[in-house]
């Protein structure tokens, strides 16, 4: 087989940039370990920045997004039983978010792209990059039983954070920032309307605790929880009661509970990887950086990456210039370096650390009263939330 473009991953990113460069009459080929039906079904992030939303919208991909999705102008945060709206609305001149809910947009792309005769080809195994350094570089894997190749102009690694991309570059090529966190994150999604208009985040003498959503009828919940547990220790029992307690300390404030129908633990984790370029193969999304899921912020850096991705490819093949593609790695970099701290900020600032004593505490007591009290320090969560744009 042959492509101007190969793409390891059917997540968000490999999906939206295989979508993006259809519309610029460029091929591609998207290859994907699993299932149709497991990528669909796999729940994750759910917080959409506006730039994502537009981005999504003028390139024909909104109409159900518009339909279902949730707008939200603002988070709430809770801490020292006292609560706390951030107005993204009044601090951002207008800008918000949508939930909607990641899998929602895999379906959506999915669609889009098989209407369009757009080939992906799911269940592949064994796949291996060759000819990074060539100008013929290939993709070998298996397929149905067979050993396939896709020879190329470019590949691109979507293939998320333990995907066979990111490996294939030298180590010596690379510089790899790394932080992992003393918590995990256990999320259930429920069968229950949602207890608040927004989200809330909430930080609580026994850990963190997100309240979030997916539609009028489907919530999502977080706690934090020791890196080392594992989800047959926590049954449902268990979760509802730390949720209780970490959500209600408020006066009045009750979580709605209902059937839970799904739940697992996630590692928390910052990580970049330097380069994202190497030879004919670009990396973007989870297979080159990952961010704590506090400030939500995962799955718009993939979609950032795409785009300039996708401006890049375009200006190579219908402008024959390779100024963008050269300047991929440092444009996506800036990006994905303030979306790892705001991450790690808002990551620090909530949750419980296991050697945290007095002194930390206070200190981040000190610093959420001055987030919700100070008009500069709301309005620069508010901005990083909604998403800050270079
Ligand atoms: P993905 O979604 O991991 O997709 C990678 C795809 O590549 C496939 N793959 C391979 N395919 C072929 N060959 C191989 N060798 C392969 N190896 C892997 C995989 O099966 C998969 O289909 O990466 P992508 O596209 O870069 O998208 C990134 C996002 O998924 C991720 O950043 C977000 O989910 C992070 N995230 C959040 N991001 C937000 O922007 N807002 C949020 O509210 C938010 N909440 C979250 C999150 C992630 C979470 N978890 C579970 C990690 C909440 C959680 C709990
Ligand atoms: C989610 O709804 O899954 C979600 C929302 C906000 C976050 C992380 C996850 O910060």
């Amino acid at each position: 087989m042959h492509t101007q473009v190969g793409i390891v991953g059917a997540g968000p990113a490999g999906l939206l940039l295989s979508h993006l460069l259809h519309l610029q009459n460029i091929e591609s080929i998207v290859i994907e370990n699993c299932s149709r039906a497991y990528v669909e079904r796999r729940v994750r992030a759910g917080v959409l920045e506006q730039g994502s939303v537009n981005l999504l919208m003028q390139n024909g991909l909104g109409e159900r997004m518009q339909r279902e999705g949730l707008q939200h102008h603002g988070i709430e945060l809770r801490f020292d039983n006292k609560s706390h709206r951030i107005n993204f609305d009044e601090l951002t001149g207008g800008k918000g978010i949508t939930v909607y809910g990641q899998q929602e947009i895999v379906i959506d792309l999915i669609a889009a792209r098989l209407a369009a005769g757009g080939e992906i080809l799911f269940e592949v195994d064994e796949v291996s990059l060759h000819n990074l350094e060539d100008a013929n570089p290939y993709i070998e894997f298996q397929h149905d039983g067979e050993q396939t190749r896709i020879s190329c102009d470019f590949i691109i690694g979507c293939d998320g954070f333990h995907g066979i991309s990111r490996p294939s570059i030298p180590v010596e090529s690379l510089k790899i920032f790394e932080r992992s966190y003393p918590f995990s994150w256990l999320g259930i999604l429920v069968e229950a309307p949602p207890s608040s208009e927004e989200l809330i985040y909430a930080s609580s003498p026994d850990g963190f605790a997100l309240h979030s959503m997916r539609s009028t009828t489907v919530t999502r919940n977080y706690i934090q929880c020791s890196p080392d547990d594992v989800i047959d220790q926590w049954s449902d029992d268990k979760i509802w009661h730390e949720l209780h307690r970490r959500l209600e300390i408020i006066d009045g404030w009750q979580l709605k509970e209902g059937k839970v129908l799904e739940k697992g633990i996630t590692p928390m984790r910052s990580f970049v990887c330097e380069t994202m370029q190497y030879g004919k193969l670009f990396l973007a999304g989870d297979a080159a950086h990952i961010v704590p899921p506090t400030g939500a912020k995962g799955m718009n850096l993939a979609i950032s990456d795409v785009n300039f991705l996708s401006l890049a490819l375009t200006e190579w093949y219908l402008d024959s210039k390779d100024q963008k593609l050269t300047n991929y790695s440092e444009d996506c970099l800036r990006r994905v370096w303030r979306g790892e701290h705001f991450s790690w900020w808002m990551t620090s600032m909530l949750h419980r650390f296991p050697e945290q004593d007095g002194f930390q505490q206070k200190l981040q007591t000190a610093e959420l009263n001055y987030v919700c009290n100070s008009a500069a320090a709301s309005a620069s969560l508010a901005e990083n939330y909604v998403g800050y744009h270079f």
